[in-house]
């Protein structure tokens, strides 16, 4: 079987993302500043990458101070996370002024792009000051970079490969721009590459956005642009034709822009795989019920389609009552932009159809769903995945969605379990072995939910096996080094490592 080990690659990369890989604390008597490190799958994918090549990391650490942090302290000696190696001279910090942070962030990424991106224009607001400030902080992140590229440049003098500068996501869609001019100017060579973790909107919706040339200029300023799946990657070739007016080639996914040609590839991220695997080995038992386990992990977002999976838990409980008191949905929503009102009203409308579907049909002994509204750790997590019968990956519309992969990594007892993932998610597209539901579908949802609960085991094990072994060999170092190849800057020797 062959698993990913880290890529090694050629150049210097200088990671740019909204947030560093871990937040900064201050600690309120001392005034000290301390790390607290994020152990997301991109982290562990790229930390190893910039520290490797004596890279940087640019992003906003968490905190909004009124004076210069200063210096950035180094990573704790106990910690184990991804990002520990990375130096305190590695890091970048953005620090923007609060007000101006929050209407980029909390207005123009979150109440914005997120639903007009995730196809909800009902949802996006629009407003020219929040634009103003996404402008303004994209310049910023941009004038950041430019800092870290001079800083690479100084470093590595020997090294004959131009460094590489991967930005990430949709808060920084303009940054390229300002970086590639400033780049040019002082003349410090650099590769640019963007990459999209959600999807890219075909062109109907993207047009609503009244600066959309703007946000595709920005974009094109890099020279690779990756996102998960080949769909969002047409939407984004077909948007540069029909609105800025560029010439496009299709088939080989090129994009012409001032005399350049940009590069669209798919790229679809995987996880960690056997760190997931290690967890679920090692974690304890947590459920103490002969029940089944129907399973959904997510942030509280509307994207991410909560309301309707309950709704169909409801009608399968309806329509299909051998499952009463046999099976309960543990549903874990982490909360997420609670100062956005969007998101304030979705917690309002879980907490009161929960409320509503337990007071139908609990009994002495049995209530059908279990809700937390809060965070596990990764080590409970892993035993939910792996102890779970069923897991719901229902999104209305999602990137690519990890929580599917994860649960297929844990899945270690046998018979296995089986997973059900909606079309809309990136995830969707590529696990072919799980049971597609489309979430709009609330009666035909339940239906699949209650062909979940009854699958034979020979079946289930067979759909696993096949889940698993896509997710193992496309882990996540797999994702890093397709993009590292895209760049043409990896190791001609470099090889994913094979075992048994
Ligand atoms: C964006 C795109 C794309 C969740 N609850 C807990 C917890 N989690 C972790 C999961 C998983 C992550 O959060 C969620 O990742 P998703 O991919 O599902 O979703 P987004 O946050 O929306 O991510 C998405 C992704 O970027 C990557 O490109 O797949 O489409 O929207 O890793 O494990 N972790 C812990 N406790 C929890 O309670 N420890």
């Amino acid at each position: 079987t062959v698993t990913q080990s880290e890529p090694t690659i050629k150049a210097s990369m200088i990671v740019v993302s909204n947030r560093l890989p871990f937040v900064l604390k201050k600690d309120p008597k001392t005034g000290e500043l301390s790390r607290c490190a994020s152990a997301g799958g991109l982290v562990t994918a790229v930390a190893p990458v910039v520290i490797k090549g004596n890279g940087l990391w640019v992003g906003w650490p968490g905190i909004h101070s009124k004076e210069p942090l200063g210096e950035i302290p180094e990573s704790d000696p106990s910690d184990q996370t991804p990002t520990a190696g990375l130096r305190s001279d590695q890091v970048v910090c953005v620090e923007a002024n609060p007000t101006e942070f929050d209407s980029y962030y909390n207005g123009c990424c979150n109440g914005t792009f997120w639903p007009l991106f995730h196809s909800m224009p009902g949802r996006a607001a629009f407003s020219a000051d929040d634009w103003r400030n996404y402008v303004k902080v994209n310049k910023l992140f941009a004038m950041k970079t430019i800092e870290a590229l001079e800083k690479c440049h100084k470093r590595n003098t020997a090294s004959q490969n131009v460094p590489i500068v991967w930005i990430h996501d949709y808060q920084l869609m303009l940054a390229a721009n300002w970086v590639r001019e400033a780049a040019e100017e002082r003349n410090l060579p650099c590769q640019l590459a963007f990459f999209l973790h959600i999807p890219f909107p075909p062109w109907d919706i993207f047009r609503l956005f009244p600066w959309a040339d703007e946000i595709l200029q920005g974009i094109l300023s890099c020279d690779m642009v990756g996102f998960h799946i080949r769909d969002y990657c047409l939407n984004f070739v077909d948007c540069c034709q029909r609105h800025l007016g560029c010439r496009v080639d299709r088939k080989n996914l090129l994009v012409e822009q001032n005399g350049r040609s940009v590069r669209v590839r798919p790229l679809p991220i995987g996880i960690p795989f056997d760190r997931f695997v290690d967890l679920a080995r090692g974690a304890k038992k947590i459920f103490k019920t002969q029940q089944k386990i129907i399973l959904g992990v997510d942030r509280l977002d509307y994207t991410k389609g909560l309301v309707n999976r309950l709704k169909a838990f409801e009608v399968l409980l309806e329509k299909h009552p051998e499952h009463r008191e046999q099976v309960s949905l543990l549903q874990i929503s982490v909360p997420s932009r609670t100062d956005v009102s969007e998101y304030q009203q979705l917690k309002e409308e879980m907490d009161q159809l929960v409320g509503r579907i337990n007071g139908r049909f609990t009994t002495a002994n049995w209530s059908p769903i279990r809700y937390i509204f809060g965070c596990v750790g990764q080590q409970e997590l892993a035993a939910y995945y792996r102890d779970a019968d069923v897991a719901l990956v229902t999104p209305l519309r999602d990137g690519m969605n990890l929580v599917a992969k994860e649960f297929v990594a844990c899945q270690i007892n046998q018979p296995p379990g089986v997973l059900i993932v909606s079309p809309f998610a990136g995830a969707g597209e590529m696990m072919h072995e799980a049971l597609l539901c489309n979430p709009y579908e609330i009666d035909e949802a339940a239906e699949v939910i209650h062909r979940a609960l009854t699958m034979p085991e020979d079946e289930r094990s067979l759909r696993m096996n096949r889940l698993r072994r896509r997710e193992m060999e496309c882990d996540v170092n797999f994702w890093m080094r397709s993009f590292l190849k895209a760049m043409g800057s990896i190791e001609e020797d470099d090889v994913g490592v094979t075992r048994m």
